[in-house]
């Protein structure tokens, strides 16, 4: 039992930074760690109404920063079946992270209990997880602070990836269900996903090593265990040359590596030492992403993005689904934002003559709409996304009863898919192996994975303005419905170019507004993100 007190109490150890407002964003909260403690201890009491809202099911605490630098840290919630925070939530998170003092901010607990309807004297639960920055521990200590303060029963699981996290709350809420997702346990993770990727594999050989690029974060180490439970390549496993695994110094967090560097630079990370044509790969800090790429001693550098990674998924699974007798009763639909590259969503459209939704960019976004299909891909462009199949689906695969042994073996193979993928949220490590059973079954390397379709030529510019909250985007940000007239510019401006495509949108973690392009070449895109770019900041100064 918790009294308002001991919750003041708490805070008093913790206080919020004067003149310092925070927002619960699309990723939870993320800053400069130093700032970061109220908000830590602040967060375990929103975990404490969540839980308490919904009969006590476990609430799941991660505390990141992802590819920020080493310096930054954050904290997000996860929901009981493992999804992000319900949208409607961050507003009570950002409510008390904000509250000015101890006093007030005790009182914005009890108020959002009453206005939420909320038993404070009902059970609690949490689980809880860090990645490898130096300034984890310390914030951990704000976090148990809060859950002892707010009388939240809680287990450490220490140092996890992001989605093991959200794996093991969804495990632990659906114990002995029929919903059950597997054991709540890190060991439980490794053999669910071993397990899968082996009979996933059905006996197909993976082709040569892949390099994989850990970000120097918590993937490095979470990867070297699941490694011992992968078979090795001699015996029908995989290669893997890990590399930027350093969590030792905390300074080497996605510097100069992981999946952001390579996306953003449009180059390998110098210390994976990548060979001509070897198949690489990078996580991000806290391994939800995941990006390929391969170097040709002529083109030169390729990558292969989120938007190549839900092709491929979106092939296979359909290939699966028709080919295991399934093709009219699993409706497979992709999910993009309006970055993903038009070259990729005239692929899918076009030759996979699957249907694309275009969603807000953030991941809950794109996860809803995915959970609109019997099987849902999703990927943002990043390289953060997952598969997921609807109960329906699960039940249509699992009850089918196969008509051929062709039929039987697509049947055993979508069965382990739906086991290796992580249906929570984009999981680096379950991803890759997924893209590794994929080439294995096509007998693919990178190069004829990235002949499936051209990639338009493409541009992303960062723009500053004073404001950037004037522009307000709709239809899934593609275009701006404010400053009026402003689209009306674009539009003019796109009209010129061959497969001209641009928008631009204020950020949701920056203060700035971002421009996109892309054109029949390289020199239409980079002048049609000129142009638009300088559109925004002439309408944003008017
Ligand atoms: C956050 C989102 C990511 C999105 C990015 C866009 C999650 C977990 N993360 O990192 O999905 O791509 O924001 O940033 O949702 P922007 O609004 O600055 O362009
Ligand atoms: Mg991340």
């Amino acid at each position: 039992m918790s009294s308002m007190q001991s919750i003041i109490d708490g805070s008093g150890k913790f206080p919020k930074p004067k003149d310092q407002s925070f927002q619960y964003g699309t990723a939870g909260f993320r800053m400069k760690a130093s700032l970061l403690d109220s908000v830590v201890y602040r967060v375990a009491l929103l975990a404490s109404l969540r839980s308490r809202k919904l009969n006590g099911q476990t609430i799941g605490v991660m505390i990141t920063a992802s590819h920020n630098p080493p310096e930054d840290n954050g904290v997000k919630l996860v929901d009981p079946m493992g999804e992000m925070l319900e949208a409607s939530w961050e507003t009570y998170a950002t409510t008390l992270a904000n509250a000015a003092s101890d006093e007030a901010l005790g009182e914005a607990y009890e108020t959002l209990s009453k206005d939420l309807n909320i038993d404070l004297s009902s059970p609690a639960r949490a689980v809880f997880a860090r990645d490898t920055r130096a300034s984890g521990p310390h914030l951990v200590t704000a976090l148990l602070e809060g859950f002892n303060a707010a009388g939240v029963k809680h287990t450490d699981y220490e140092l996890l990836t992001t989605p093991q996290l959200h794996y093991v709350t969804r495990c632990v809420n659906t114990k002995g269900t029929p919903f059950d997702y597997g054991e709540p346990t890190e060991q439980g993770y490794y053999e669910k996903t071993a397990k899968a990727f082996k009979a996933a594999l059905g006996g197909k050989k993976v082709n040569g090593s892949l390099t994989v690029d850990c970000a120097n974060g918590v993937g490095g180490p979470k990867l070297h265990e699941l490694v011992k439970y992968l078979a090795p390549a001699s015996d029908g496993g995989i290669d893997l040359r890990i590399v930027n695994d350093d969590v030792v110094r905390p300074e080497r967090l996605n510097h100069q590596c992981g999946a952001d560097f390579v996306k953003t630079g449009q180059r390998a990370p110098p210390a994976s030492h990548a060979a001509p044509l070897e198949r690489c790969c990078s996580l991000d800090g806290d391994a939800d992403r995941l990006i390929y790429y391969f170097i040709d001693k002529e083109s030169g550098f390729h990558l292969l993005d989120g938007d190549r990674i839900a092709t491929l998924a979106a092939l296979f699974v359909g290939d699966l689904a028709r080919n295991a007798g399934l093709g009219e009763k699993l409706k497979v639909g992709v999910v993009q934002t309006a970055y993903a590259n038009g070259g990729s969503t005239s692929y899918i459209t076009q030759d996979l003559k699957l249907p694309v939704t275009c969603t807000n960019t953030g991941v809950k976004h794109l996860h809803h709409a995915a959970t609109k299909f019997d099987v849902g891909v999703y990927f943002e462009a990043n390289g953060h996304g997952t598969v997921v199949f609807s109960e329906l689906a699960l039940k249509r695969i699992n009850k089918y009863d196969p008509k051929s042994p062709a039929q039987a073996s697509a049947l055993d193979t979508l069965k382990a898919l739906t086991q290796l993928i992580n249906q929570t949220v984009g999981d680096a490590l379950s991803d890759f192996l997924l893209v590794e059973v994929i080439l294995a079954h096509k007998a693919w390397g990178l190069h004829e994975w990235d002949l499936t379709y051209s990639d338009l030529p493409n541009r992303l510019v960062r723009v500053e303005v004073p404001d950037r909250n004037i522009f307000k985007a709709v239809d899934a940000e593609r275009k701006l419905e404010n400053p009026p007239g402003a689209q009306a510019q674009i539009d003019a401006l796109v009209g010129k170019y061959r497969s001209g495509r641009s928008f631009a949108r204020a950020s949701g973690t920056e203060d700035a507004v971002r421009v996109y392009a892309e054109a029949a070449t390289r020199g239409e895109a980079d002048e049609l993100a000129t142009l638009v770019g300088r559109l925004v900041i002439d309408v944003a100064s008017q």
